[in-house]
């Protein structure tokens, strides 16, 4: 496969270099003009990392169909690769979120070993009992961790516990739990008793869980279920979290809430309260949860991280949620997307730092809202191509991931390599 490499990415920097060092320096003096250290906010954005998900380098689809990319990831191993190019050129994605049984082989200690060798680790392990797999004793058809029969509700916490046991092979260090589980019809099933028995598998599963792991708790407004879901937002989330223990954080996917919740307001509510345990980012403008991160709504990611900067400031280095992008690319190269997206994840935090906290909290204590909202916005309006490019360029990675992507072939070889997947079939992801 032709590998991106090094002297290839450098080789496509010389060309970019000139025009990025005028851009950079200009930023620089206007962020010193401002107060800022652009030495320090560099250093500071070279550090930010977000995982990438296994199952988001394959094309995605709808329920009506699925349009598959030439050279498609066959395998957990072939993920991996992409994976790797990702990171390669990006230098923002250090790590893969694996899904089982999706990612599912005999060997975790040669998956470990093969995501080592393209530089990459393992994140939050994420259990899948939205499905049915082949061979699978039992149904989820209605439901897993809240299964009316406690026989489905073992499997189903076994299935967890497995995850456990496979993310300790790989390195993991978080169960990411999202269950599709709720109901179709009013009355078809009882919410409480249904929430009872999350509580109840869940700490089965918390039971089993390593100290030095934590358990997320996603949440999601609707679908597959369309009339309740068990875990269906932040609040029944958090009661869960806390229900459960110190291990066990709430995980907000940005695309799992009604169209027009406050998301950043939710953000700054379980931080506060010690349970905001990890993000999956994505962008939606209606109910969907797959768009790619920032493409609709990057206002409403700056804002996200406004609040995350400031239960930074307030909590400390301690306050660490795990990053992860989820997001299904039906119309895009994967790696192309899930590149882009990670730079504007990487964006809307570099422009978080840019707010002065000082001032803004002196004109929000003494009422002034005009001058409060122009400094929240002010790193919304200030252009950080440069300083995320420069942070991406001391670590190796290329001024421009998506031009230095394609000028290097990778997607073509990948289709000469792998043969074509079967088109038609409908699918999530
Ligand atoms: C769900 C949810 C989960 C993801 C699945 C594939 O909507 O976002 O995090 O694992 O999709
Ligand atoms: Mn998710
Ligand atoms: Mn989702």
């Amino acid at each position: 496969m032709s590998a991106i490499t090094t002297d290839f990415i450098a080789d496509q920097n010389r060309v970019r270099l000139a025009d990025h060092r005028e851009d950079f320096d200009a930023l620089a003096r206007k962020l010193a003009r401002r107060g800022f250290d652009p030495e320090a906010l560099v250093k500071d954005a070279t550090a930010f990392a977000v995982a990438v998900p296994s199952w988001g380098v394959g094309t995605g689809g709808t329920r009506f169909a699925r349009f598959p990319g030439p050279g498609e990831p066959r395998n957990v191993f072939d993920k991996l690769a992409d994976c790797g190019v990702i990171n390669t050129l990006t230098r923002l994605t250090p790590s893969v979120s694996p899904h089982f049984p999706w990612d599912k082989v005999k060997d975790y200690a040669e998956l470990r070993e093969a995501a080592k060798s393209h530089g990459l680790t393992f994140d939050a392990v994420n259990s899948n009992t939205f499905q049915d797999q082949a061979g699978q004793p039992l149904s989820y058809k209605f439901g897993s961790l809240t299964h009316t029969d406690k026989a489905v509700r073992e499997q189903a916490i076994a299935h967890n516990i497995e995850c456990v046991e496979i993310g300790r092979a790989l390195g993991s260090k978080a169960l990411t739990v999202w269950i599709g589980d709720g109901s179709n019809f009013a009355g078809q099933s009882s919410l409480a008793r249904a929430f009872d028995r999350y509580l109840d598998s869940t700490a089965a599963i918390y039971r089993a869980l390593p100290d030095d792991w934590r358990m997320l708790l996603e949440h999601k407004l609707f679908e597959p279920a369309f009339y309740s879901t068990v875990i269906s937002d932040w609040g029944s989330s958090y009661l869960a979290a806390q229900h459960l223990g110190p291990k066990a954080q709430c995980l907000v996917d940005l695309g799992h809430h009604a169209p027009t919740v406050n998301i950043e307001q939710i953000v700054s509510r379980l931080a506060r309260f010690g349970k905001l345990g990890g993000f999956h980012f994505n962008d939606s403008k209606y109910g969907d949860d797959d768009l790619d991160a920032a493409s609709v709504s990057p206002f409403r990611l700056y804002l996200v991280f406004h609040e995350l900067a400031e239960a930074t400031r307030s909590i400390g280095p301690s306050f660490a949620p795990a990053y992860m992008i989820d997001q299904s690319h039906n119309v895009t190269d994967p790696i192309e997307s899930l590149m882009q997206s990670a730079i504007e994840i990487a964006r809307a935090r570099a422009q978080a730092q840019l707010v002065d906290a000082e001032a803004l909290a002196a004109a929000q204590e003494a009422n002034d809202a005009l001058t409060a909202h122009r400094l929240l916005k002010a790193g919304f309006l200030t252009d950080v191509s440069p300083l995320i490019a420069e942070a991406r360029l001391r670590a190796g990675g290329a001024l421009d991931p998506i031009a230095t992507y394609r000028a290097g072939g990778y997607r073509a070889a990948a289709a000469r390599e792998r043969p074509a997947a079967a088109a038609g079939s409908a699918g999530i992801v």
